[in-house]
């Protein structure tokens, strides 16, 4: 008989005061809304739907990303394994549903789960379901926003960690942001402490542009989306009818960004600001960084983490790198 294993609430390790977080959004979007060009942060995507339009575009043709790297971690799981070595603490950064990382069970079979995610209340529906498929595995799903910080509670195993950042996710920081990230995990780690890290490579223009720009116009609807979130949050009138998504790639800097720009000239209002948009100008929401397998192994080196393996596809779309610590 399997033994049962009942499903910890959820920690909260984030803003406990949801006044000072609405605060501090307001805060954050009219500063980025009176920039010069104006600015909306990736993380307001994903409210509600944000996530569920996220969800359908990992499904999309054109969204090659997340089939790529789980056609990785199917292909190369043993050796993930091996490298990974036994008894590790998963620590699953942007856990969502959790199904990245369940798909590693089988090989990783971790002593430890740690799903962490800004949203404490989706984590717990994921792991709920996750631990009645796995009761030998002790789970300890965290609701906190790592971006901000990596500081783990105490019950959370120093031994053999092995940080999960899969989905290319890195690549939603700039270089810099990226380099303090991997620090910050590395410091994090412990002396036995490695990474599991997916990684989207620099490939054909037409591609990328497809992948984020696709014909059903799911991307573009995940973009428009954050114009709604912005309202709720800040109080704002954007009329999502007013505004395009557009994708371009920036080769200089290796990024895909997405912006939405003005079809007319527009006149945004919120609580205490106001700002016009001449038609054609833009609201740059996001870069998503392509690296090549050599930039992002120097990354990993040059942020302290050794004995690097990497696993790709012959075409080299996608990377999949394991690194220890020290
Ligand atoms: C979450 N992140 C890795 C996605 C990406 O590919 O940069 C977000 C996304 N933006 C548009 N499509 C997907």
């Amino acid at each position: 008989m399997p033994t049962t294993r009942s499903v910890p609430a959820a920690i909260s390790l984030g803003a406990q005061n949801f006044a000072a977080a609405a605060q501090a959004a307001r805060a954050d979007l009219a500063a980025g809304l009176r920039q010069n060009p104006a600015r909306i942060a990736p993380k307001y995507f994903y409210d509600e739907l944000g996530s569920k339009l996220f969800e359908a575009i990992c499904l999309l043709d054109e969204y090659y990303l997340t089939r790529a790297e789980a056609a990785l971690f199917a292909a190369h799981g043993p050796a993930i394994a091996q490298a990974a070595g036994q008894g590790v603490t998963l620590i699953d950064l942007g856990a969502g549903n959790c199904a990245k990382a369940a798909s590693l069970f089988p090989v990783l079979r971790p002593e430890q789960y740690v799903p962490v995610d800004i949203s404490a209340e989706f984590l717990r529906n994921a792991v709920a379901k996750l631990q009645s498929a796995h009761p030998d595995v002790p789970m300890l799903p965290l609701g906190l926003d790592f971006a901000e910080t990596l500081k783990l509670p105490p019950a959370v195993r120093l031994k053999n960690r092995l940080f999960f950042y899969p989905g290319s996710s890195l690549g939603n920081f700039t270089p810099l942001q990226a380099a303090q990230f991997l620090t910050r995990i590395r410091a994090e780690a412990g002396p036995d402490g490695a990474i599991l890290i997916g990684i989207d490579l620099v490939k054909d223009e037409a591609i990328l542009q497809a992948a984020y720009d696709d014909a059903l116009g799911v991307t573009a609807a995940f973009n428009l989306n954050v114009l709604r979130h912005a309202n709720r949050l800040l109080g704002s009138d954007f009329s999502g009818a007013d505004w395009r998504h557009i994708a371009p790639f920036n080769a200089a800097q290796h990024r895909i960004e997405m912006h939405l720009e003005a079809r007319r000239d527009v006149v945004v209002t919120w609580p205490g600001g106001t700002r016009a948009f001449a038609a054609g100008e833009r609201i740059h929401t996001e870069n998503s960084y392509k690296y090549t397998r050599r930039a992002f192994t120097e990354l990993l080196e040059s942020c302290g983490f050794t004995a690097i393996t990497g696993w790709s596809d012959p075409v080299g779309t996608f990377l999949v790198c394991h690194a220890r610590a020290i």
